[in-house]
């Protein structure tokens, strides 16, 4: 079989050349015991970077968001999340395992709740009720297509939060592409929310890493609550050294994957059977529905895997596919030739 052409996630991104040489050389020191410079590094940077006070590294974005949970959290509280957003819809339960809390969903439009949503599922003060003790918000949005909230949408939501004295968790694992597709400062999409994380792992293509950032008070609590869920780590700046690259180098280039996810989504539109708008996905997340073609999505993405596309199915009808920098210009337009010699072949049973 010729090249896999992987479309599943920015989460299968190799490290850079530059990235293993920087990792090789790093410069390493235990960072429970506060002495790994280069991790210390990427801290201070990445806060600088987000606008914010402090940060944390954290192996996971997941490790990231329930860090950031359970710092803000007492047992017993409610979290306000959007239905469809990571922290509810893929991180194994963890807000009710690990912080004991409780999720109220409220629907979205492309990841923005309406305030007034918000508002409502803040809990008043009555015997009955939890406290509500966190919103979460998440940018770019994964399952509604990598869509973007701006600094306005975000500021709107927050507000209504902030008000009653409620923090605001912005989940930001794609945070830069939102930056990019907008072409604002990432600090103006982070500026109203009290912690926010973002991945270094994902489109930044670095191996490992995310960070939790936020006020210098916040991240003492959240260093805490890292240890305690194993995640103090020792030699790590290995991976800090990729990290910094990740940050400097990185970033400007997701323009790119947002183009290859534009041709993408143009040449899936064009093909008979398959349903998607290209100008609902700003960034480099396309969601495409087969419903059309009568096959499931899990069946449609077999088909793809055996002639070297892979794509990940979410839901019965609808697949999804990501770009990122290890996905070419001219392998985007081999994909999309296989897929067009399957939906034929489909189309003629
Ligand atoms: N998302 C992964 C899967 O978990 C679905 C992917 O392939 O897109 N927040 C958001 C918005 C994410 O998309 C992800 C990863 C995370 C958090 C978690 O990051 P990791 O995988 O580092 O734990």
């Amino acid at each position: 079989m010729a090249e896999l052409i992987d479309l599943r996630s920015d989460t299968v991104t190799k490290p850079t050349a530059e990235m293993r040489k920087a990792m090789a050389a790093a410069e390493v020191g235990d960072d429970v015991y506060g002495e790994a410079t280069t991790i210390q590094k990427l801290e201070t940077i990445a806060a600088e970077k987000i606008g914010k006070e402090a940060a944390l590294f954290v192996p996971s974005g997941t490790m990231g968001n329930q860090v950031a949970a359970m710092a803000h959290l007492q047992r017993g509280e409610e979290v306000i999340v959007e239905a469809e957003s990571h922290i509810f819809f893929y991180e194994v339960g963890g807000l009710a395992l690990l912080s004991g809390a409780q999720t109220r969903t409220i629907p979205g439009r492309k990841g923005f709740m309406e305030p007034e949503l918000i508002a409502d599922a803040i809990r008043t003060h009555d015997l009955h009720f939890p406290r509500t003790g966190l919103l979460c918000l998440e940018n770019t949005h994964n399952r509604a297509g990598g869509a973007v909230l701006t600094a306005e949408q975000t500021r709107l939501m927050a507000k209504v939060a902030q008000e009653q004295g409620i923090p605001v968790h912005l989940d930001g694992a794609r945070i830069f592409n939102a930056a990019i597709a907008l072409g604002t400062d990432v600090r103006e999409l982070t500026a109203d929310v009290d912690s926010v994380m973002f991945c270094l792992s994902k489109g930044l293509a670095a191996p490992v890493g995310s960070l939790l950032a936020g006020r210098e008070e916040f991240i003492n609590k959240a260093r805490k609550v890292r240890k305690v869920l194993g995640g103090g780590l020792r030699q790590a700046g290995i991976l800090a050294a990729a990290g910094l690259i990740a940050l400097e180098q990185m970033v400007d280039r997701l323009a790119e994957d947002h183009a290859h996810a534009r041709l993408l989504a143009e040449g899936l539109a064009s093909i008979p059977g398959l349903t998607i708008d290209p100008d609902a996905y700003p960034t480099n997340i396309l969601i495409c529905s087969v419903a059309k073609l009568g096959i499931s999505a899990q069946r449609f993405s077999v088909l793809l895997a055996q002639h070297g596309v892979l794509a990940n199915p979410t839901s019965t009808t609808e697949l999804r596919f990501v770009t990122h920098k290890d996905v070419t210009k001219k392998q985007i337009k081999t994909a999309l030739n296989i897929i067009n010699q399957i939906v034929k072949a489909i189309n003629q049973f």
